[in-house]
């Protein structure tokens, strides 16, 4: 069976500004105005190799549609949703909360767009429709909490999959695994009591939002123990990230047995990132994409459906997104990553004993999982 890929070209014009990087530009702070971090060119580019490399015609297209207003709101407070709607219809847009988040005029319809686009992808899997499924959506979505955007993030787009699956009676049991290098915590925040929704995520330790993702932050209530945070010191790289998913990520899966596993697919781990400081590979990602496929096959019916998050560099977020492609597909395209002898040469890309540490720790939670 096929792998769906959703893109649109409307996320393309999600307008994060001439920015600074993070900052509105201000001559007299001595920011020249170039391009927010969050531009269009890792998403445009990844989907330009998808078409360029010939994978697309082996994929399955799926086309977004806006989300509903009480889709966002099973996960949103109404007064987020209205601010976005309201920032939206100014002349210039408005930003999702935080102030590193601007998105311009319509940027709503957009932002509805993109979680729309993650509940396509994730009802074609349950459906039976495709195997699995990538949704190259923007802006993204696992920073934003109930009440508030950030981080790049307007609406939580995983999460209103996640809800709507369950609302509509096509999934109870969910699991999320959060590769992007910051902390998942907007997904968190959104299951933190929910017993039926695991959220692992594997992160550069402490990087953004400050002072979130610390591995003691396991949830609450019913949902004690459901929240697994992994996180990683900085200078992780693919030996360390295997390791995860062997140690903690598929254990934990296994003990869960979700009947779907959201995945939230940044690249930002990628050795080429500006955004963070480990050094994953293209292959790597191949890896842990093969690692998830065999214990979906295992657990439920092989059902993955990977939502884009960040990735900043555009000319190494394709090749690893082609990759994470190719595997969820089944067909290679030939085109090799031309960085990998580079990236992969890099001292420290197997596993260190002080990740090792981190690891360990993180396994015991996993382990807490499989005997309640
Ligand atoms: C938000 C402000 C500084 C770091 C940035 C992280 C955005 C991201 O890629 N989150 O997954
Ligand atoms: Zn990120």
């Amino acid at each position: 069976m096929a792998t769906g890929y959703l893109w649109h070209e409307l996320f393309g014009w999600h307008d994060t500004g001439t920015n600074t990087g993070l900052f509105p530009a201000n001559p007299a702070a001595g920011l020249q105005p170039l391009q927010h971090f969050e531009n269009a060119e890792t998403k445009t580019r990844m989907n330009s190799l998808v078409g360029a490399s010939g994978l697309l015609e082996h994929l399955v297209q799926l086309s977004p549609r806006p989300a509903t207003d009480d889709e966002l709101l099973r996960v949103h407070a109404r007064q987020h949703v209205e601010r976005i709607r309201e920032e939206s219809e100014l002349p210039k847009g408005g930003d999702a909360g935080d102030g590193f988040s601007p998105f311009g005029h319509g940027g709503f319809e957009i932002a509805r767009l993109a979680a729309g686009g993650a509940i396509v992808a994730a009802e074609a899997v349950m459906s039976g429709e495709v195997a699995n499924a990538y949704a190259l959506i923007r802006p993204p979505g696992h920073h934003a909490t109930p009440d508030t955007g950030m981080g790049f993030c307007v609406f939580s787009n995983l999460a209103i999959a996640a809800r709507h699956l369950q609302a509509t009676d096509q999934a109870s049991r969910i699991a999320v695994v959060d590769w992007d290098v910051h902390h998942g915590n907007g997904t968190q925040a959104t299951f933190w009591e929910d017993p039926d929704v695991l959220t692992i995520s594997v992160h550069q330790d402490n990087v953004f939002p400050p002072n979130s993702g610390a591995m003691d932050e396991q949830g609450a209530g019913a949902g004690s123990g459901t929240a697994i945070n992994v996180p990683l010191p900085a200078g992780s790289g693919v030996g360390a990230y295997l390791e995860v998913f062997k140690r903690v990520v598929v254990p934990a899966l296994d003990a869960f047995e979700p009947e779907i596993i959201l995945v939230a697919s940044g690249f930002d781990a990628s050795a080429a990132d500006p955004l963070a400081r480990q050094m994953m590979t293209a292959g790597g990602y191949r890896q842990l994409t093969d690692s998830l496929l065999d214990a979906a096959n295992r657990l439920c019916g092989g059902r993955i459906m990977m939502t884009h998050e960040g990735g900043y560099s555009p000319v190494y977020v394709p090749f690893c997104g082609l990759a994470v492609l190719e595997a969820l597909s089944g067909h290679r395209t030939g085109i090799e990553d031309p960085f990998d002898p580079i990236f992969s040469g890099f001292a420290g890309q197997d596993l260190q004993p002080h990740q090792a540490e981190v690891i360990e720790a993180a396994a015991e939670l996993a382990a807490r999982l499989a005997t309640g």
